[in-house]
């Protein structure tokens, strides 16, 4: 430990633990910058924590740049397929062959957090677990520090040159924030989904997305015995409110199982209810503050970006912070979120795009405002037909995306790069 850590004053003070913290982390230490990692979680929990699974090229590409795609390189699936399935029929797209040939690499997010940080502590980096960021104090000075609270309610605080806010959307960097020094934009899509994980290997070879009148659901892989499912469902329900049974009648019917195939059905291991949600502040910096990751902007996981802006974000911070350390250039810290906010609007547009092409007007299973319906023809009144011409709009686009290659290119860049 270094001098400046026994008196908890370091360079970068990074809050969080997750992808954008740990890339940023490793590659600071991989340059020589001093910095210490605040995570209010414990290990355990912070390396079993299942979200992403879909990599984007690119962030392979930024992880093998810095040698820490060894992990992903031996354990991650190459995936380029994906299947939308409506009332009019099912196709399948190999976007790998499509807009500029790019693939993911499927690695859940929990294996590349655990590589991470194993990297991280193996080479003498930092971490404090158990330790959750209260506030950042001075941000608009150049002596910005962090107040903590231990696990057992001790108080502490750390000081340094800059803080990097990794620690997500409801995190302390967030809140720090004056008002008036941000600009927040947000959008509640009126979409929810049941995201489950089941211990059961993928029924299909490829991403799944089924438009059903009765609501979305999706199919990803996760490993060879593991599965991402989401159904959609109305706001406001519990996650344990469907019985494992309804679930997978569920998926069955809106996947059109007795067309396509049944699906291999096992334990669900993980429920969650998940508001799609989008949220974006400017600028990304606030003083010595900036933010990176879930905390910079959230994406909805329909079109799965945020993981791989995390780890871009990340990546573009250190290169700014080293510059500005190392070598007294503070150039890469003013541009930094103007750099980034182009990616993270770029992400949100297509992920917005994508959050129409799957759900209803309104957001509502079949369009309506009230419970999945099964009428779609009855003449119920302008809401009623403004339901069933958004309903046709979305028809319309999948017919697109099934015939028109320029459509398809168009959906590959954008549904794999960042
Ligand atoms: P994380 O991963 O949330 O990590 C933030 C860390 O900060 C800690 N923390 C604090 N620590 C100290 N003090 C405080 N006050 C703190 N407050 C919070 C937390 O404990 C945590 O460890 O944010 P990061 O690093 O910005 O990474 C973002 C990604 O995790 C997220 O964008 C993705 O998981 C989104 N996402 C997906 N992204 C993809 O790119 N591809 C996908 O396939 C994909 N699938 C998904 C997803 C998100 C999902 N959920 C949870 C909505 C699937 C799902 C179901």
């Amino acid at each position: 430990m270094t001098d400046k850590q026994t008196r908890n004053a370091t360079d970068v003070i990074i809050l969080g633990a997750g992808p954008a913290g740990l890339v940023l982390g490793n590659l600071l230490q991989n340059s020589g910058v001093d910095c210490v990692v605040l995570e209010r979680a414990e290990q355990a929990y912070v390396q079993t924590r299942a979200r992403a699974g879909f990599l984007a090229a690119h962030t392979v590409r930024i992880l093998e740049r810095h040698g820490l795609a060894d992990g992903l390189r031996q354990r991650g699936q190459a995936h380029s397929v994906c299947e939308f399935r409506s009332a009019d029929g099912r196709f399948r797209l190999d976007y790998g062959g499509l807009g500029r040939g790019e693939r993911h690499t499927v690695y859940p997010q929990q294996l590349l957090v655990a590589d991470l940080l194993s990297r991280f502590l193996t080479s003498g980096g930092r971490v404090d677990f158990g330790t959750e960021a209260v506030a950042v104090l001075d941000a608009d000075t150049d002596r910005p520090s962090v107040t903590v609270r231990a696990a057992d309610g001790r108080p502490g605080r750390w000081q340094a040159r800059y803080v990097a806010g990794c620690d997500g959307r409801h995190g302390a960097a967030r809140r720090s924030l004056p008002p008036d020094a941000v600009r927040r934009y947000h959008c509640d899509h009126g979409v929810t989904w049941l995201g489950l994980l089941a211990e059961a290997p993928p029924s299909l070879d490829a991403v799944c997305y089924a438009v059903h009148e009765r609501g979305f659901a999706g199919h990803m892989a996760r490993t060879t015995d593991i599965t991402r499912y989401y159904l959609q469902c109305e706001r406001g329900t519990p996650a344990d409110a469907w019985s494992e049974e309804r679930i997978w009648d569920e998926l069955e019917l809106r996947m059109r199982g007795s067309e396509y195939g049944p699906l291999n059905r096992g334990r669900i291991v993980q429920r969650s209810v998940v508001d799609l949600e989008s949220d974006v502040l400017e600028p990304l910096r606030h003083g010595s503050l900036f933010l990176a990751g879930d905390a910079a902007g959230l994406v909805s996981p329909s079109a799965a970006k945020g993981a791989n802006l995390a780890v871009l974000e990340a990546e573009i911070l250190a290169g700014a912070l080293v510059s500005a350390l190392v070598h007294g250039d503070a150039a890469g810290l003013d541009a930094y979120s103007a750099r980034c906010l182009a990616y993270l609007w770029r992400a949100q547009e297509f992920s917005h795009w994508m959050i129409r092409l799957l759900h209803g007007a309104n957001g509502s299973p079949d369009g309506s405002s009230g419970s999945p319906s099964h009428d779609s023809t009855s003449n119920g009144g302008a809401g009623r037909g403004a339901s069933l011409f958004h309903d046709s709009l979305r028809r319309s686009r999948i017919a697109s995306l099934r015939t028109s290659r320029s459509h398809q290119d168009w959906f590959a860049e954008h549904y794999v790069g960042v």
